[in-house]
């Protein structure tokens, strides 16, 4: 199993992470919330006290076939920025962690996912090289909680602390929440398809590595 654990605190937020890349079971006492949902084959907790990015991050790990727990307690009382780049910064570093030296993994993923009117695309370089470029188009100031700008932020923040390339693009829909929930989606079964095993212990790269 690929699992990784971490804390990150800062005077801004306290976050806890348990990843595991493959689903199945985390630690003991990781997922002791109300939030907590738990299927045959995964484990999924989020609580960032902003609603909507609970949402958007367990729709993440769902699709993506983690399991997950992670919790921050920040500075809400300030806005919902740092709790959110936050959580993402986190959530990438142990994804990063989890995945550790890319072996034997298919490197590329894309996916398109749509929710109703809404449709999405997700292309992913598990490449080592931080990028990420995100046009999602949402009208709203907020959804729930969450202001739209931190949307791209977010997903920009997890690519960056993943050190993984991605292009996430939303390609229509009226409903932002919808835009939203189908760009994770596609992001999930993007990185689902980039991380599996190929069965072979090769580095997917002409230059024999991935972390230089
Ligand atoms: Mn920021």
């Amino acid at each position: 199993m690929r699992k990784a654990s971490l804390d990150r605190k800062t005077n801004e937020t306290q976050i806890s992470v348990h990843l595991s890349l493959d689903g199945g079971s985390l630690d003991a006492g990781s997922t002791s919330s109300h939030a907590t949902q738990t299927s045959s084959s995964q484990t999924i907790a989020v609580e960032t006290g902003i609603g909507f990015l609970d949402h958007m991050l367990h729709a993440l790990a769902k699709h993506a076939g983690w399991s997950l727990a992670l919790k921050c307690t920040g500075d809400l009382h300030i806005d919902d920025h740092h709790s959110a780049e936050d959580s993402a910064i986190a959530l990438g570093a142990a994804f990063k962690d989890a995945l550790g030296v890319p072996r034997g993994i298919k490197r590329f993923g894309s996916a398109f996912a749509p929710l109703d009117e809404a449709l999405s695309r997700a292309v992913v370089d598990i490449s080592g090289r931080p990028y990420a470029v995100i046009e999602l188009d949402l009208k709203r100031e907020k959804i729930g909680d969450l202001s739209c700008e931190m949307i791209p932020h977010v997903l920009q923040s997890f690519a960056q602390a993943a050190g993984i390339t991605i292009h996430v693009d939303c390609l229509r829909g009226f409903n932002d929440h919808h835009r939203a929930e189908s760009a994770f989606k596609a992001l999930a079964v993007a990185i689902k398809e980039a991380i599996s095993l190929t069965g072979s212990n090769d580095v997917p790269s002409t230059k024999g590595t991935l972390n230089a």
